[in-house]
């Protein structure tokens, strides 16, 4: 079960209309600030927060209350003078997840009104998540023969492939930065990871190492995505086995 927290700035568009036309550097720093903000609320409940267009946030918020929203709402008034609306939806993968909190939001079914939630909460109950993180095998050796534009343009078109394949197994895909992403997903974890690194190998001409971690909170997921890809890394250079493309850990 993925509990999942839609966080949008309310009526963004006009407001930024208000600061003139020289406006772009203040909102990258404010969606920046924003951004920290946000990720460092909630991690700190062992959530972890996905940028989203850089406007909209998308966190994986297993385990979290009502009351843990309000707590942090209450939070990001103090830092922000942006107000700011949250969506929760939960459901057996991240896709219905995310439909759920969109139809919290658009009916509306109001949790709070006075701090602007919306949706469904489940809360404590049922707690499990599945994330996988993808990172290109040696990128560093690409960077010697093409610019740094050149790869960021080969990043994106995988990245858009990935958003594409994993939308069709009702999982969110985001990246993180560098030659990094990272997948929400549910069952058959395996199996997808699998099949999107032949996508990748015959389309893209690009290796990719994928670590799976299931826990009770995203943050847990995470933490053991990472580790079992560095696991990966620690079998390659060791250099007495194959090395797996593929490493998964999990805390049940
Ligand atoms: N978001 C995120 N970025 C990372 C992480 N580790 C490394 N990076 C970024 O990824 C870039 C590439 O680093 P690596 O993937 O270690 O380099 P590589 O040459 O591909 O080496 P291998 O992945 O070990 O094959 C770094 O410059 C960082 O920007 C991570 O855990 N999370
Ligand atoms: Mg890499």
């Amino acid at each position: 079960m993925i509990q999942l927290t839609i966080i949008k700035i309310t009526e963004y568009g006009p407001w930024t209309l208000t600061l003139g036309s020289d406006r772009e550097h203040e909102l990258q720093m404010l969606q920046a600030h924003l951004y920290r903000e946000i990720q460092k609320l909630f991690s700190a409940k062992n959530c972890l927060v996905f940028s989203n267009r850089f406007d909209e946030f998308f966190v994986i918020t297993n385990g979290l209350t009502l009351a843990d929203h309000v707590e942090i709402q209450k939070q990001l008034q103090k830092v922000s003078s942006l107000k700011l609306s949250m969506s929760i939806g939960y459901a057996d993968n991240p896709y219905d997840a995310n439909l759920k909190a969109y139809e919290g939001k658009k009916t509306p079914v109001i949790l709070d009104k006075e701090h602007s939630i919306f949706g469904f909460v489940n809360g404590q109950t049922d707690q499990k998540v599945t994330i996988m993180h993808f990172d290109v095998e040696n990128i560093t050796s690409q960077r010697k023969v093409k610019s740094p534009y050149e790869i960021s343009s080969i990043i994106f078109g995988i990245y858009a492939r990935m958003s594409k394949f994993f939308l069709s197994k009702k999982s969110l895909s985001f990246f993180m930065g560098g030659d990094n992403f990272m997948v929400v997903t549910s069952d058959d974890a395996k199996q997808n990871a699998q099949e999107f690194l032949e996508i990748a190998k015959k389309e893209f001409d690009v290796t990719f190492n994928c670590g799976i971690g299931t826990g009770n909170s995203a943050r847990e997921a995470v933490k053991l995505a990472t580790k079992s890809l560095d696991t990966i890394r620690e079998i390659r250079d060791s250099k007495k086995e194959t090395k797996p493309e593929i490493y998964e850990l999990s805390c049940f």
